[in-house]
């Protein structure tokens, strides 16, 4: 995958969390933490995409019980757009979040390429809210849903490609904070949820393996869609939605070393790093580190 030249796209949109904050993570994985340092020292030719532009004031669309759904909207329309003309290049999107909201837009232009695209949804949680059973009323827990077909029809008819992504394409990894309904929905989709207990059990290389595995004979691409959530907070307090028991520091690297090696993975995104939430950088820095193991760093 690094045969390819990467267009990376920033995403500073942060409406889809109740937090405010993840808008500035592009820009401090970007500046304050290197990411074209680290993919200058692995010889990665890339470019910066125009940044998506995040209207300031839209009239509200009136909705059950989606936050901000306008800005959404407006947002992964346009993000749709961009990285469907970047797959379309012949380059390598990596998207950089923003809040989880934004892969909607994402996995929305990947499907105009990608007939049986493979996900890799790395998260505390599953995304697989609807405005219906959502708690919270916040559309980044429920993009994982919309690529799936599931929940409010401006949002899953983008693009009109409906649904994005098949569910037995689909593999959650490191979840830990399931709603009730989220879980009886993977139950009766049959979706692949490795939960920290699973990676606890056989280890985060057995876990990869098998999705890569079942991936790899099942779908025309892979997107790997990152909440930095997944990881442990004490590795990343950047966050808006922290949750005990993750991932530990090594399991992330160990993970995307895996993916790097597969050859499998066409696109990637980072979401939901909050810098206002860091502590000296942590997060962000992460996230660098974490793009370089995906994109091929190795320790030797
Ligand atoms: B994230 C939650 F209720 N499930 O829907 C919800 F616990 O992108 C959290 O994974 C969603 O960070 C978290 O609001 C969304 C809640
Ligand atoms: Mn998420
Ligand atoms: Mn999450
Ligand atoms: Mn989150």
């Amino acid at each position: 995958m690094i045969n390819r030249s990467v267009a990376i796209v920033s995403v500073p949109f942060g409406k889809g969390a109740a937090t405010s904050g993840a808008e500035l993570g592009p820009r401090h994985i970007l500046q304050a933490s290197g990411l074209t340092r680290k993919l200058n020292e692995l010889k990665i030719t890339y470019r910066l995409a125009q940044d998506i532009h995040v209207p300031q004031y839209l009239p509200p669309i009136p909705t059950v019980n989606a936050k901000y759904l306008a800005e959404v909207h407006a947002v992964t329309r346009q993000l749709g757009d961009r990285v469907s003309e970047v797959v379309a290049a012949g380059e390598f999107p990596l998207v950089l979040g923003g809040d989880h909201s934004i892969s909607i837009g994402t996995i929305a232009g990947l499907a105009e390429h990608y007939a049986n695209l493979g996900v890799i949804w790395f998260d505390a949680h599953s995304d697989l809210n609807t405005e219906d059973t959502s708690p919270s009323g916040n559309i980044h827990g429920m993009s994982l849903g919309v690529s799936l077909g599931r929940g409010i029809p401006l949002l899953t008819k983008l693009r009109g490609i409906h649904p994005k992504i098949k569910p037995e394409h689909v593999a959650i990894v490191g979840a830990r904070s399931l709603d009730p309904e989220e879980k009886a929905y993977i139950r009766t989709l049959g979706i692949a949820c490795y939960t920290m207990h699973d990676i606890d059990r056989q280890g985060i290389a057995r876990v990869m393996d098998k999705v890569i595995q079942h991936l790899r004979q099942t779908t025309d691409g892979v997107h790997v869609s990152f909440d930095i959530d997944c990881v442990d907070p004490r590795e990343a307090p950047g966050t808006g939605t922290k949750v005990i028991g993750g991932l530990s520091y090594r399991e992330a690297h160990l993970a995307l070393e895996l993916l790097y090696q597969s050859d499998l993975v066409t696109s990637a995104e980072f979401v939901e790093v909050n810098p206002n939430l860091d502590r000296n950088n942590q997060t962000a820095k992460l996230a660098v580190e974490l793009i370089g193991s995906l994109l091929g760093e190795q320790i030797l």
